[in-house]
């Protein structure tokens, strides 16, 4: 007897991108179900009550410093839809804290690339069997512990879509072989690239295109890696990319490459990129990971960069007609006065040279290296002097608001130590 599964989605429009990618791999594989998509706390309840199937899988995705906002609005919906329906909670915060999610109240917790677990979970609930043979969950044992079951495993880009009769970036490279102290990707991800092909990104051009779409983005730890396994670039790699994404797209199409959801590192800025991306691109800006101006504390945070290549990409960038918006994080472990100091400093030169500045503050993040390190105190005079960068418009940012996060966030670490001994279900 097979049951009939109704997926109901949490649908925010903050993780779009990883609820699509989790949605196509359910088309893809062709798994039979009813998709409900709810906007709102309300309207999710109302979906679950109103729901056909026999069973009702209720998803939800969010990042960790919405993981508190979440867990209160998966009480508001239980409490509305009378207790109906299976929830979890998958994504960077699930995958990182999987005890969290249980204790916040999920049924179940999603580990990793959800693609396989999607499939093999309403698989399992269509067949009524236990969820333990279903890769990549953290259960509930009988004492509240997180169990998990084998880990989701992690596959060549091509084997899903980014999406399936919907739009947004389209990710062309998964995991990254840099570690960056701060960063969750390589940790989620693997520490290698996973490059989707240009054959299969062209694939999702053309699916964009017929529904009357013209710009395309990507998603991607470093663009200019698109297509290497090292650390340099593999610019035939990339202009096979750029042009054959031009040739799927109307004359009037755009293609935006390093600019958001992507960036470039700044080594691989250089005058031979710069022209390649002049040649197909449509962005007039490149976003460039610079983090922070203390040669000490980009190795401490592991970046594999030091200042020199930050001033050389800024001033490449511009002379090939580029706004380079430049991150910088303040606050970084071990981070002294004069470390701020010198990101101040870098921060006001690189304005100079025409770049806009992209604060944020440090937050130990699930699931990083840095989750449970102290964050360097930010004092006035440093916060005073990122005022003045944005009120000249030469900086923008929500570091502030990110500092918010970064206390709650040092809070929920010092309640859940990390665990060295993991529980599988075999
Ligand atoms: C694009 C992006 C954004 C976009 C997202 C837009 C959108 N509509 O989706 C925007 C700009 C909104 C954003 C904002 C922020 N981001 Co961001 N972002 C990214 C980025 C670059 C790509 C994410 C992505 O879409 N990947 C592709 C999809 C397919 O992967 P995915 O989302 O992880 O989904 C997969 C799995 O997680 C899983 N999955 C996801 N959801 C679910 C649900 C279920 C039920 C299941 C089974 C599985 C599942 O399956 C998916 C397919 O394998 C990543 C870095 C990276 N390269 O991954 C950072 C990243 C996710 N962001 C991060 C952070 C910190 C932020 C901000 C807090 C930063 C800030 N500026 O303040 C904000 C917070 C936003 C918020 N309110 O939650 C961190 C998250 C770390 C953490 N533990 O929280 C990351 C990992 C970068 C880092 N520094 O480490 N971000
Ligand atoms: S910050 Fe960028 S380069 Fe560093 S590990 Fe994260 S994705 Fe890779």
């Amino acid at each position: 007897m097979t049951l009939a599964v109704s997926v109901v989605v949490r649908y925010r429009k903050a993780v779009t991108y990883g609820i699509h990618a989790v949605l196509a791999a359910l088309e893809t594989a062709g798994v039979e179900h009813e998709l409900l998509l709810g906007t709102t706390p309300e309207e999710t309840a109302a979906h679950i009550t109103s729901a056909a199937g026999d069973r009702v899988l209720v998803l939800w995705s969010f990042y960790s410093p919405d993981a508190e906002a979440m867990a209160a609005e998966l009480a508001l919906v239980r409490s509305l839809s009378g207790g109906r329906g299976q929830h979890i909670a998958g994504g960077v915060h699930a995958t990182a804290e999987p005890q969290q999610v249980l204790d916040a109240g999920w049924d179940l917790a999603a580990i990793g690339e959800g693609e396989s677990t999607i499939i093999s979970l309403v698989g399992a609930l269509q067949r009524d069997e236990p969820l333990t043979g279903v890769p990549g969950l953290a259960v509930r044992d009988s004492d509240g512990v997180a169990l998990r079951t084998r880990p989701a495993p992690q596959l060549p880009l091509d084997a899903y879509p980014s999406f399936v009769g919907r739009n947004g970036p389209i990710e062309i490279t998964r995991g990254c072989r840099y570690t960056c102290r701060f960063c969750q990707t390589p940790f989620m991800f693997g520490g290698q690239f996973r490059h989707r092909s240009v054959a299969s990104v062209r694939e999702h051009v053309r699916g964009m295109v017929e529904r009357g779409l013209r710009d395309v983005r990507f998603i991607t730890p470093t663009s200019l890696s698109y297509g290497s396994p090292g650390p340099g670039p593999d610019l035939d790699a990339v202009e096979e990319l750029l042009a054959g994404v031009k040739e799927e797209l109307p004359p009037r199409g755009r293609v935006f490459f390093g600019s958001f959801p992507s960036e470039v590192r700044p080594e691989h800025v250089t005058p031979e990129a710069m022209r390649l991306l002049k040649k197909y691109v449509a962005n007039d800006n490149l976003i460039i990971g610079a983090q922070s101006g203390s040669d000490q504390v980009l190795a401490a945070s592991g970046r594999g960069h030091g200042t020199s290549p930050v001033r050389d990409a800024v001033r490449i960038a511009a002379e090939h007609g580029f706004r380079p918006n430049v991150d910088f994080i303040f606050g970084m472990p071990g981070e002294s006065e004069e470390d701020q100091r010198a990101s101040l400093k870098l921060a006001a030169d690189l304005a100079e040279m025409g770049a806009r500045i992209h604060t944020h503050t440090f937050m130990p993040l699930p699931g990083t290296p840095w989750r449970d390190a102290e964050p360097a105190f930010i004092p006035l005079e440093t916060m005073r002097e990122l005022d003045r960068l944005a009120q000249r418009g030469d900086a923008y940012g929500h570091w502030r608001k990110q500092a918010e996060h970064s206390a709650r966030l040092a809070e929920t670490a010092k309640a859940y130590p990390r665990r060295t001994r993991r529980r599988r279900t075999s």
